[in-house]
């Protein structure tokens, strides 16, 4: 008998002949990719509207000692001019963003081309009027409003370099971005609806701005008009200041290599890591996968529901769409706000051919059962994507049944925040796909399986190991901001000359690849990376903490929860209470993303006797796999083994 693993979805009859590659269309541009990246991007990089034409394509290292990666490097190009100007003439009137609020009573907007070149280049001279020139860096801290969108074009616009923080995230960790590249501004709204809950984003700002030692200013969208309070000099309204700006706002003319962005994202180690992504590459990257992974045609409407506050929101919300002239949804809501039927809700009324969204949210509706998704008319859908960690086999069933009624290719995108846009994915009308793999490379990105310990790449076809990628594509991230040493030390000191993106797969005899996981110390929340370490770092701040050690665990919805073991401080007493205030104090340290699901009391963690915690034994009992445990010989203590395991989950 069949399991799900081995059933073959061949790509449906309504893509045939009509998707923008086929089998055979994929397999000669592959071949040429690789084997002439020089030619094929050359080719491609056209694709973008350039000032200064490149006339290098590619110069790229990942020699230890010489890691160095630069695309189209003589070449300039401005991203707003590429998402906005140049689409004015042919279609200055199309709908470019169609914003859908939180409040399901409250009317959708349509901003066109042309409006959205007027909001961006009045923000534009805003940021201006606020001392920000090339190279300053804005911090963007929103709600899923247009503005946030405008935010980013008008800082590519001006040519300053913007980072956003997910409006999820904590005071703390707002100031820890600002401060770590030095914002001269902070953008952000009064308040945040999500879910009918309004989050007091200015509130959290300045919160955070009592943390900053530098003096960035504010300026501030009225998303809600709730109650905040305005500092004299340092905040300013928007809505104020573009009445006194001007529409008119040239591009600035960029280097193809001068940093577009930073995002910020959760490693093994404490700190998260300033992820730096340049302007040339990334955008005709983006811009590609966009059109042939979705196969977006001109006309339709494109919703990937992600925030942009993460790498998805920014390659595919924005940039990617926006390249393409295409028409993009951006939803200000949850999936389950005021029910289980909103995403299709907002797929039926606004007509919506490819919609992208996360496992998780998809395991969350599948819950709710389907009458949800059959109240609503989804015949405007031809491809469904997801992104963010593996998906389950019964996941995938229920979108591909319920969801795509058996006619829509889903396409499964494994990508990274460092990698800028998908690099395994199918491309539908090409490739069959297989419920839980992410199939096939895309253009350009050369993925081979390493024996994790030799490093040694594994040449048969079927194979299990680490996931490295041997030579560059133009969207990879280019350094860590501020500390080009540890990008080298992270993504290319453990496999040299490749670049290691911390995930574990497996090849099987088709060439297909499936991502296992991560083999760091980064867990994978309901889609959003976490470091272990940041959770732990957080827990043991707290006064009564004295250790911490924190992994994932199987979660039903979330993918991998997280799971803390918790040493008091001699004298403290385990309650139900102090739970309750570790829960509030990660909440708080690091945003509601972080809240462990499980704390359980450990009067001691199992420790090498050179004083290592062995997370292997803690990820074991948490998931409730003691057969595995492996050797305990080497524990200093193994008796504490046995007190875990007999109140795992405090049971
Ligand atoms: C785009 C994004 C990256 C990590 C990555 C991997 C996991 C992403 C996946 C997937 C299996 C997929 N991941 N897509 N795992 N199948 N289709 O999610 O970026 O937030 O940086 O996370 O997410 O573990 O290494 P980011």
């Amino acid at each position: 008998m069949l399991d799900d693993h081995d059933k073959i979805y061949p790509p449906s009859p309504e893509m045939a002949g009509k998707a923008w590659a086929d089998r055979a269309k994929y397999d000669a541009m592959y071949k040429a990719s690789v084997e002439d990246p020089e030619g094929f991007w050359a080719e491609h990089g056209k694709r973008v509207d350039w000032i200064k034409p490149f006339t290098k394509v590619k110069n790229t290292s990942f020699a230890p000692g010489n890691i160095s990666i630069k695309w189209f490097e003589d070449g300039t190009l401005n991203v707003a001019a590429n998402c906005i100007d140049r689409h004015l003439a042919t279609r200055g009137d199309q709908t470019a963003i169609i914003w859908e609020p939180d409040d399901p009573e409250a009317d959708a907007q349509h901003i066109s081309y042309r409006q959205l070149h007027a909001h961006v280049c009045k923000m534009g001279n805003v940021l201006k009027g606020m001392g920000v020139g090339k190279g300053d860096r804005v911090v963007i801290y929103m709600p899923m409003i247009p503005q946030a969108a405008y935010a980013m074009l008008a800082c590519a616009r001006i040519g300053a370099i913007h980072s956003i923080v997910f409006a999820g995230f904590s005071p703390d960790a707002l100031a820890a971005r600002v401060t770590g590249c030095d914002a001269k501004v902070v953008i952000t709204a009064d308040e945040a609806p999500r879910g009918g809950r309004n989050t007091p984003l200015k509130a959290n700002a300045d919160t955070a701005f009592a943390k900053i030692a530098a003096g960035p200013k504010m300026l501030v969208v009225k998303r809600t008009g709730g109650d905040i309070t305005m500092q004299d000099g340092r905040d300013f309204w928007l809505h104020e200041l573009e009445a006194e700006a001007s529409n008119d706002c040239a591009p600035e003319e960029m280097g193809a290599e001068d940093p577009l962005f930073i995002l910020y994202t959760s490693g093994s180690t404490g700190q998260p890591k300033g992820v730096v992504h340049t302007t040339g590459g990334y955008l005709v990257f983006t811009a590609m996968t966009h059109q042939y992974v979705f196969d977006y045609k001109d006309g339709e409407v494109f919703w990937c529901t992600a925030d942009v506050g993460w790498v998805t929101g920014h390659s595919y919300i924005v940039y990617g769409p926006l390249a393409n002239g295409a028409t993009t949804l951006m939803f200000e809501g949850v999936p389950t706000y005021p029910d289980a039927g909103r995403f299709w809700d907002v797929c039926d009324r606004h007509k919506v051919a490819q919609f992208y969204t996360a496992p998780t949210a998809i395991r969350a509706l599948m819950g709710q059962g389907k009458q949800w998704v059959e109240k609503h008319d989804l015949s405007s859908l031809r491809i469904l994507g997801t992104v963010g960690e593996p998906i389950n086999p019964e996941a995938w069933n229920w979108y591909n049944d319920v969801v795509g009624g058996g006619r829509c290719p889903i396409v499964d995108t494994w990508w990274q925040t460092e990698t800028g846009g998908h690099l395994l994915t199918p491309l539908p009308g090409a490739i069959p796909t297989k419920p839980g793999s992410a199939t096939l490379p895309f253009f350009g990105v050369q993925p081979v399986v390493l024996e994790p310990t030799t490093g040694e790449e594994i040449t048969t076809v079927e194979a299990e190991g680490v996931l490295c990628i041997k030579d560059s594509w133009p969207a990879q991230m280019r350094t860590v901001w501020g500390d080009h040493e540890r990008f080298e030390k992270t993504y290319f000191s453990d496999y040299k000359n490749y670049y290691f993106s911390g995930d574990g797969c497996r090849r099987d005899k088709d060439g297909y690849y499936w991502i296992t996981g991560r083999v760091d110390d980064v867990i994978n929340v309901s889609g959003h990376r976490m470091g272990t370490a940041e959770v732990e770092s957080a827990l043991v701040a707290h006064p009564k903490v004295a250790e911490a050690a924190v992994v994932g665990y199987p979660h039903e919805v979330k993918g991998q929860g997280i799971y803390a073991y918790v040493t008091l401080m001699g004298g403290d007493e385990p309650s139900e209470e102090l739970r309750k205030e570790l829960e509030t104090w990660v909440r708080k340290e690091i945003g509601p993303i972080a809240k462990p699901d499980c704390i359980q009391w450990a009067p001691g963690l199992p420790k090498t006797r050179s004083g290592k915690i062995m997370r292997r034994i803690l990820r074991k009992i948490a998931e409730n796999d003691y057969g595995a445990l492996g050797d305990t010989s080497t524990l200093a203590d193994p008796a504490v083994v046995d007190d875990l395991i007999a109140n795992r989950m405090n049971r």
